[in-house]
């Protein structure tokens, strides 16, 4: 299926530079300028915060943020681009300093659920079906501020009222094990699907996978995205890559290790990944030394490497895969992807 995908980013993945150390180092683009370098740069999807799309939406009533958020309709339609998901921003305010649909202050967690809603109304004005939760801060710095079982019912009840509020609406849920919290309540897939099987409609609940969160849980990218396909769940997926343990880096796909962004293509490419619309959305940023006028590089090479793994996988001898795998010889089939990735 080489050649049929189509790719999304979301607009903060061409950022200024800022680290919790240190200022920006680039000019900011407004939106506008940012949707102009889409397609420019091979892209057609945009994933969205409720608020990328509209500013201040909490100084808003429901009908003014729908109507906001038609006006950029128009302006996706004007440039050929299809939103492909809206993500609530439940990290940034005052009141979910302490969690949104976790917080142990009702105001809080109603707070979350009525912005969930008008997420969901911008989803609806945008034309699109899939809401994607990253639940930021969904969990504790030590053990007892919360109680886990509570955390959890405390979840379904938040999905479910998004479940109910729009009957049209897939969830897929953003799995991180930490960062900004010590533990997040959901960090694996497992832990995603699970949740969404206590909901009114686990039908409609899946998972957005993304590389860096899973190596921070210490797993295998490819295997969580093995786990989600048999469940038909991989809704989307925020492609990226990871140096090991540490912040979430959100580093361009296979720029740290290309067999393992080789093994997440080929997974995704053996089980037609994107055949029933689904994006290969990427969640990168630029280093910081980049300067401005180079500063989406990191897009373009993460959707080249991508493009070029596809046709690696395509073009594996799996015969001599298959051979290597019923002969037990799995130091000879190690040699085998090893060369076939170094090109000799
Ligand atoms: C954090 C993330 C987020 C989410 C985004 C959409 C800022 O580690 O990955 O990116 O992907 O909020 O849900
Ligand atoms: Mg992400």
């Amino acid at each position: 299926m080489a050649g049929e995908y189509r790719f999304s980013f979301g607009p903060w993945n061409i950022h200024e530079g800022a680290d919790p150390f240190g200022p920006t180092v680039r000019r900011g683009l407004t939106f506008a300028r940012k949707l102009k370098l889409y397609k420019k740069l091979g892209f057609d999807g945009v994933q969205f915060h409720d608020d990328d799309a509209v500013p201040d939406m909490n100084k808003l009533s429901p009908r003014e943020i729908a109507a906001k958020a038609k006006e950029v309709r128009k302006m996706l339609r004007d440039e050929g681009l299809t939103a492909e998901f809206v993500a609530p921003r439940l990290w940034e305010d005052p009141r979910t300093i302490d969690g949104a649909y976790t917080s142990n202050d009702p105001e809080a967690r109603q707070y979350a659920k009525d912005r969930s809603r008008r997420a969901i109304d911008i989803a609806v004005a945008l034309n699109t079906k899939l809401i994607v939760l990253w639940l930021a801060r969904e969990g504790t710095y030590i053990r007892e501020a919360k109680d886990s079982k509570v955390a959890v019912d405390r979840l379904v009840e938040a999905i479910n009222d998004m479940l109910e509020y729009n009957a049209g609406i897939k969830i897929a849920i953003e799995p991180k094990p930490n960062e900004p919290m010590d533990q997040a309540y959901i960090p694996t897939t497992g832990h995603a699907l699970a949740l969404g099987y206590l909901t009114k409609d686990p039908k409609r609940v899946g998972v957005n996978i993304e590389t860096a969160h899973v190596i921070l849980a210490g797993l295998d990218p490819s295997d969580e995205m093995g786990f989600a396909l048999a469940y038909d769940k991989l809704y989307t997926v925020h492609l990226n890559d990871q140096n090991g343990l540490k912040f979430d880096e959100d580093k361009s796909f296979g720029s740290v290790n290309l067999r393992r962004a080789f093994n997440q293509v080929r997974i995704l490419d053996r089980y037609d990944y994107g055949r029933k619309g689904e994006f290969v959305g990427l969640d990168v940023k630029a280093m910081r030394t980049q300067k401005q006028d180079v500063a989406t590089k990191h897009l373009t090479n993460s959707r080249t490497i991508f493009l070029r793994l596809v046709e690696l996988a395509g073009s594996l001898d799996e015969s001599c895969v298959e051979q290597l795998t019923a002969e037990r010889d799995y130091e000879e089939l190690d040699m085998l992807i090893i060369n076939y990735l170094m090109g000799t």
